[in-house]
């Protein structure tokens, strides 16, 4: 299955261990479309080279040829919140992580009925072994 996995890029990069965790053990049996957010070299002094437009364009299409958006929502970004609604409009599936002892979830999300699947986990370890029940 091809996974969309986003995750917050200019809205903070702390969390990009626990990224690369989730995105190496989705790759075992899937394709992740969006392996860069999980990339340490990804840093957010780096974007000024790459164009917005081609950016968003790239991954809306991206979005529209998943099968599954998987969203670590821990660390807010603006551009996971809009890839969250987007995925909403277009009913894409969607499977959101969100760590329990760093940030309240949006209301915007936990307020929508169509995000019925958030996981709420205190480690990583925990995360991964909601995705091994989730996905089999
Ligand atoms: C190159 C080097 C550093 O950053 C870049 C290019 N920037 C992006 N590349 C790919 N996807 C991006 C980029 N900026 C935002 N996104 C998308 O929005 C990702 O799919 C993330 O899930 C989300 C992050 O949004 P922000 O608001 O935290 O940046």
């Amino acid at each position: 299955m091809k996974i969309y996995f986003a995750g917050s890029i200019r809205g903070g990069r702390e969390d990009v261990g626990v990224y690369r965790k989730i995105i190496d053990y989705l790759n075992i049996d899937n394709k992740v479309l969006t392996e860069h957010i999980g990339d340490y070299k990804l840093s957010v002094e780096g974007q000024g080279q790459l164009d917005n437009d081609y950016i968003r364009n790239r991954d809306v299409d991206w979005l529209n040829k998943s099968d599954l958006v998987v969203a670590e929502t821990s660390n807010p970004s603006l551009g996971v919140g809009y890839e969250l609604a987007y995925a909403e409009k277009i009913k894409k599936p969607v499977l959101i992580l969100h760590n329990k002892n760093k940030s309240q979830l949006s209301a915007m999300i936990e307020g929508s009925k169509y995000f019925r699947n958030i996981n709420y986990y205190s480690d990583v370890t925990e995360a991964i072994s909601i995705l091994k029940s989730k996905l089999k």
